[in-house]
């Protein structure tokens, strides 16, 4: 079966995405485009050399009767109303993080799936299916660190634009570590606090930068989070989880080590597609075999809805400079 697919927002991500499917990917077939630029959904459609139909809206979109599966790759605050209109139409939908800008949002969404009463909805939380993070998760996992204890992680992009401000730090950008962490260590998080160090001179005036995230899970691990996003020298994501009886530390993606001048070498990244390439290969793959297998598996509205709850309070902590407490309500049977 060839799942048919319509991207919502042709921005950066979108076309990624949609280059993926068509180029790299298997059982997948881009059928409909749309933006609220639609002349930028054209482009794609031209660029990608795809035959597919560009729609007014995201609406129209879903309701399309050959579109079998929705993906939304549009701004955030858009996330929401397009994953329940999918719900609502019954077909599948890949959401990017986040799942709803506030976790008041992501509760509509699971709402509207458990009423459907089928997994329809996957979150692009891509970090789990990065192979670094796997080997990881399999240390933990097979007990070869004993007990987690301690996380340290820092999460650094070069740079960002002026629409960036201090909130995205988490809504956009931790918002990744927030599930990475509740999937690594099987673990839930209790509390939060967020610290502002000195601003680099580098960051514009609405946003203050670099913050370090403390969080404390319900099993009593601390985790420190550097969040550095105009740390100009590359996109680097760094983690160390600190166990009993040993540390494992995030592998450096691989690049050619050069003795050359006098020095030795290596290449970092600028940006997350590279990075993450590999992983959102897999992760998108995923998708297009839950559709076609009709069992979706990858990370759900509940993995959307816990990350965004801490986030919330991650907020309410910049703005506090307190220690906030994070209640997670209980996970209805649904998702188990
Ligand atoms: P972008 O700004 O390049 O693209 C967003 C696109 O959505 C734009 O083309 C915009 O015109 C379109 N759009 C906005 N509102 C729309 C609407 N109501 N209907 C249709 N189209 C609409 O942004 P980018 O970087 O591609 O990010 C998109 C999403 O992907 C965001 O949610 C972001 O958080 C996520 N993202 C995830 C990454 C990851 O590592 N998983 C990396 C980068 C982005
Ligand atoms: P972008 O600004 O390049 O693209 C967003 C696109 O959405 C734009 O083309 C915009 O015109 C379009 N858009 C906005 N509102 C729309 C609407 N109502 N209907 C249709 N289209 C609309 O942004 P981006 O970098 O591609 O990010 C998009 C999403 O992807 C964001 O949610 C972002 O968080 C996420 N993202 C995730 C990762 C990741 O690592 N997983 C990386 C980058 C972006
Ligand atoms: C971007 O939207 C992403 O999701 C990237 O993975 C992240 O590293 C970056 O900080 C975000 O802006």
């Amino acid at each position: 079966m060839t799942v048919k697919i319509g991207i919502i927002g042709t921005g950066m991500i979108g076309e990624e995405h949609a280059r993926r499917i068509t180029q790299q990917l298997t059982g997948g077939q881009i059928v409909a485009v749309t933006d609220v630029n639609l002349d930028q959904a054209r482009a794609v459609v031209e660029r990608l050399g795809v035959e597919a139909q560009v729609y007014e809206d995201g609406q129209a979109l879903i309701s399309a009767e050959n579109v079998d599966a929705v993906m939304v790759t549009s701004w955030g605050p858009t996330h929401e109303e397009y994953v329940l209109a999918a719900i609502k139409a019954g077909k599948p939908v890949f959401c990017e993080k986040p799942l709803a800008t506030t976790a008041e949002g992501c509760r509509h969404i699971i709402d509207a799936e458990i009423k459907a009463n089928k997994r329809l909805v996957q979150v692009g939380f891509m970090r789990r299916y990065d192979s670094g993070y796997q080997m990881m998760k399999a240390a933990i996992d097979g007990n070869r660190l004993g007990e987690p204890l301690i996380v340290h992680a820092a999460h650094r992009n070069p740079e960002v634009p002026e629409r960036y401000v201090t909130p995205m730090a988490i809504h956009d950008t931790l918002i990744h570590e927030l599930d990475t962490f509740r999937w690594l260590l099987d673990d839930d998080y209790k509390s939060a606090q967020v610290l502002f160090p000195r601003k680099t001179r580098h960051a514009h005036s609405k946003v203050e930068d670099p913050q370090i995230v403390l969080l404390e899970t319900v099993k009593g691990v601390r985790i420190d989070v550097e969040v550095f996003v105009n740390c100009k020298y590359g996109y680097d994501i760094q983690c160390d989880v600190v166990g009993e009886e040993g540390i494992a530390r995030l592998p450096e993606p691989q690049s050619l080590q050069l003795r050359q001048a006098g020095q030795r070498s290596n290449e970092i990244l600028m940006d997350w597609k590279k990075r993450f390439g590999e992983a959102f290969d897999v992760e998108l793959q995923a998708f297009i075999d839950g559709v076609a297998t009709g069992e979706l598996k990858g990370p759900s509205s509940w993995d959307g809805y816990a990350a965004a709850i801490a986030g919330d309070v991650c907020v309410q902590a910049q703005e506090s400079g307190g220690i906030e407490q994070i209640e997670m309500p209980e996970r209805p049977a649904f998702y188990a």
